[in-house]
């Protein structure tokens, strides 16, 4: 048994099932991202990480936990991360995109329940992710009413906590969303121990904009023409933001902008001038769930941006530094969460208004509207979307589905004709 392993069996995991996770998650990684050409050198690190996902990057939150630290794990961009580094704790993200554990999740879920959920639910259930058995407190939020439901019964198997999220954008909610960031400051110092101090929470507020800013640094360069970057490999930039230390990724995205800089000041793209530029635009797409970003770029287009919770909606908002106090800096953190545009709030136009500005900005030949099967804010929010995309004159694609690979023939049909009539 390696090192890995045995840190696998201490954490409980099904080594048998986890091993045969761990291959398919490796071919389909080869499959997807290695088999493309022109790719930047600083995707290098992000290949590593991602190989290392449940190995090194697990072994650093074990060794974490042993010199006192305490993890984390979140399933939304509207936990503050701030308030968390700034206790001197870390913040993993939970969110889970693939099938395994799907069996498992539907003993206790109703079938018609949307596939992010079942596969946190089953990935626990199903003993597969270290990242849940390393955390101390498991973060949920009244958002939607499935993830709202799962984590009554997720909290029969793990420390969770749950946030409630106003559903509208009122002064009062914004009292409401105010008290409950307190209450969420309460409860981390009390799970790390360590108070949270001004400028602790300076410091932290400080890191997680670095991060956001290198994010949107990456999102300028991306919108080059010709393009200098696939969608699937921004996509997977997105996704281990979630996972990896902040600082560290902060610096090796400021390191492949860097090279990406040169790559579009030379006019370098990996696919012409002419090849369709499309924007995805919903819900949110955790590791590994690259299904679709893969049969749209192969399929004669190029993503240029995600209007999603893995995109944008999570990098486009910064927290005001300008604050000196406690009290001051806990404001501009409720003010910058409340801005979040997801479609658990009524009524929901700025993202709308977000949306028809990115398209505009990114020069957009249409959008793919993705909604995961049975996510009902995000299949009834597509209807506006199209509405609002079509009074400009951009072409939309509605797609829901799930992380089977049953609908990938269906799905590429439809995108190919999609991409033929843009
Ligand atoms: S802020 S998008 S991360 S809630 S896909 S579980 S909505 S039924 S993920 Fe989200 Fe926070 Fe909103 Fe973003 Fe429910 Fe829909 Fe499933 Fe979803």
């Amino acid at each position: 048994m390696n090192d890995y392993e045995s840190m696998w069996e201490r954490l409980n995991l099904d080594l048998d099932a986890h091993a045969a996770l761990l291959e398919v998650l490796g071919k389909f990684y080869g499959d997807i991202y290695m088999s493309q050409t022109g790719r930047l050198k600083g995707m290098e690190y992000l290949d590593f990480v991602l190989s290392e996902v449940h190995g090194l990057r697990i072994k650093e939150l074990q060794d974490a936990k042993a010199g006192g630290k305490k993890v984390i794990g979140t399933f939304c961009v509207f936990v503050p991360e701030e308030l968390v580094l700034a206790a001197s704790g870390i913040q993993v993200g939970l969110c889970a995109g693939a099938e395994a554990g799907r069996g498992e999740a539907e003993k206790i879920l109703p079938r018609n329940t949307c596939a992010l959920i079942k596969s946190f639910v089953g990935f626990k259930l199903s003993r597969l992710c270290p990242y849940i058995e390393s955390c101390d407190l498991v973060v949920g939020e009244t958002t939607c009413d499935g993830k709202k439901k799962a984590y009554e019964m997720f909290a029969e198997y793990a420390p969770v906590y749950v946030m409630e999220i106003p559903q509208m954008k009122n002064r009062c909610d914004r009292e409401l969303w105010k008290a409950e960031v307190l209450r969420f400051k309460d409860r981390v110092e009390e799970v790390t121990g360590n108070r949270i101090t001004a400028s602790g929470l300076k410091e932290a507020i400080r890191i997680v904009n670095a991060r956001r800013r290198a994010l949107q640094r990456l999102n300028r360069l991306r919108a080059a023409a010709p393009v200098p970057i696939s969608g699937r490999d921004v996509l997977l930039i997105n996704q281990i933001s979630f996972y990896d230390d902040p600082q560290r990724f902060t610096a090796k995205v400021g390191e492949l902008c860097d090279e990406l800089e040169s790559r579009v000041g030379t006019g370098q793209g990996i696919v012409s001038e002419e090849t369709p530029r499309l924007m995805l635009s919903g819900c949110p797409m955790a590791v590994p769930n690259w299904k679709l970003p893969y049969i749209v770029e192969s399929s004669g287009a190029v993503i240029v941006g995600e209007e999603s919770c893995i995109g944008t909606r999570n990098t486009r908002d910064l927290v005001d530094e300008g604050a000196g106090t406690l009290e001051a800096m806990l404001d501009a953190i409720v003010d910058r969460y409340m801005r979040i545009d997801c479609a658990c709030f009524t009524p929901n136009t700025e993202r709308l208004e977000h949306i028809v500005q990115m398209a505009g900005d990114l020069r957009v030949r249409g959008v793919i509207h993705y909604a995961l099967s049975f996510c009902q804010p995000y299949a009834m929010e597509a209807y506006k979307v199209e509405k609002a995309l079509k009074a400009k004159g951009l072409p939309v694609l509605t797609i829901e589905t799930d992380y089977g690979m049953e609908d990938v023939e269906q799905l590429k049909t439809r995108v190919e004709a999609f991409v033929e009539m843009l």
